[in-house]
This record gives C-alpha cells, structure tokens and sequence, in this order.
C-alpha cells in the first residue's frame, strides 16, 4: 500500500504526486494543512522527523525527499511506463537536471514564494503564537525562514535569489528551445522535478517566463500540462479536502 503525505500538486510534493499519476499506481493521498502548520505537529514527525513534506509510506516503509522518493518508485515500480532512461549515460544526463533543481532552482524559487505568500501565513500570529510554532520547526534552516517571513527578507537576498531565477530560466530555455524533453527524447523525472518548481512561472514570474522570451519553456509546461496523468492528477487534488489527518 502507498500513501503520501503532500501539500497537493505544486512544489516538491508534485514531483512524486506526478510519479505515481504518470506509473498509474494506486495510492493513497493525505493531504496536510500549510496553513495549520500540521506539518509541525507530533504525529507527522514520527513520519518525517524533518516535518517536512512530500513523505512516502509503502507497505510501513517511509521514504523522504522527493526526488528520491520517484527514484524509489522507479526502482520499485520500473515496468510502468518508465520515468527513467535505460541508457545509463542519460540516466547519468537525467541526474545532473534532478540535482540542479534540489540544489539551486528549487531554492531560488522558493525563497521568493515565501516571501511572497508564506509571509501571509504567520504575519497575523501574536508574538506568542509565532514563538510557539517555531519552537514546533525541527530544522534549524527553516526556523531562520519563518522568522524572516514574518520579518521581511533581507532586500540584498531577494535580488540574488531573482538573479538566480533568470540564470535557472535560461538553462532550461537553452534546452528547451530545440528539444521536447531535457533529456534525450523521453518523459523522464528531470522533466517532472523541474516541471514541479518551474509550472506556475509562466503567471508569476510573468516578466521571465512568456511566449516571447522562452518559447521552449512555454512549450513544454503546456506538453507537460497535456499530458493525462497530469490532468487527472490536477483534477482529483481539486476535490480532495485539504483537512487534518483522519
Ligand atoms: N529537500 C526536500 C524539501 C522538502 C520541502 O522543502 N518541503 C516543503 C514543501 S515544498 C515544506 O515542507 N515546507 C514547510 C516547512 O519547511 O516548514 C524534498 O525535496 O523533499
């Protein structure tokens, strides 16, 4: 039996959310609460100690960070419809794209998605129940985060983590504009990792991401968006309650 514990399709939930859309593997959906912070709370951390999502469950069997979390799958699951190369060499290709979004695009575009919305979460907390949910955060990293979401971040860290997003963009454009996928001719995960952080740009980083200045990124976000199991994978989070743990 799977289950998995997400915020629901965007981010890194996403990535193994698509994996097991696009498997086709049946799988059960627990859905946590950002706003309620239910990430933070004592049973989710038996499963992540990190109280952090995506979490995997198979069989009692828990695996954590999403990127290994579809290589699991992969590895698991490796005759439906494959998500990995079987030439090692791009699977080699397929690991540089995987690691470059754990490692800088996931990064840069989160900073600016907290400082955007995440900010929203917390502002409205008393000094009291903000110390209260910090103290609930296990990973000392993500304390300095919340505080300076509520805080305000600091201007000079903004400016370089947008530098970094045109520098994310442009790679992938460079790729982009004269290839369906990023690695050889398949659907792989580097295509599901990236599409996780970089599906939404086309509307909030509006200025980077357009038909005019990435015609390739656009291109391949709406291939990816076309895709069936990503369509149904859209279409049931819509319907799921987002709520406690039952
Ligand atoms: N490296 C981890 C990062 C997980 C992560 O950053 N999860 C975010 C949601 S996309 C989260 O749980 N944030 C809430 C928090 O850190 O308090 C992975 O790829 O799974």
């Amino acid at each position: 039996m799977l289950t998995l514990y997400s915020f629901g399709p965007g981010a890194n939930s996403l990535k193994p959310m698509l994996a097991l859309y696009e498997k086709g593997l049946e799988f059960t959906g627990r859905f946590l609460d950002p706003a309620k912070f239910e990430h933070h709370e004592d049973w989710f951390k038996t499963i992540n100690p990190r109280g952090q999502v995506p979490a995997l469950d198979h069989d009692g069997k828990i695996i954590v960070e999403s990127t290994v979390i579809c290589e699991y799958l992969e590895d698991v699951f490796p005759h439906q419809n494959p998500l990995r190369p079987s030439d090692p060499y791009l699977v080699a290709e397929m690991r540089v794209w995987t690691k470059w979004v754990d490692e800088y695009f996931c990064w840069c575009v989160s900073t600016i998605g907290w400082h955007r919305m995440v900010g929203n979460l917390v502002k409205p907390l008393s000094d009291a129940e903000f110390e209260e949910m910090v103290a609930r955060v296990p990973i000392p990293e993500q304390k300095v985060k919340w505080r300076r979401a509520r805080e305000g971040f600091p201007q000079d860290l903004l400016d370089e983590e947008m530098r970094k997003i045109a520098v994310s963009v442009r790679r992938l454009e460079d790729r982009l504009a004269n290839h369906l996928y990023l690695v050889g001719d398949q659907f792989t995960l580097a295509d599901i990792c990236n599409f996780a952080i970089a599906n939404g740009m086309q509307f909030g980083f509006a200025e980077l991401v357009n038909d005019q200045d990435t015609p390739g990124i656009m291109a391949w976000l709406a291939r990816i968006n076309a895709r069936p199991a990503c369509q149904e994978m859209f279409a049931k989070a819509k319907r799921e309650n987002v709520g406690p743990r039952k």
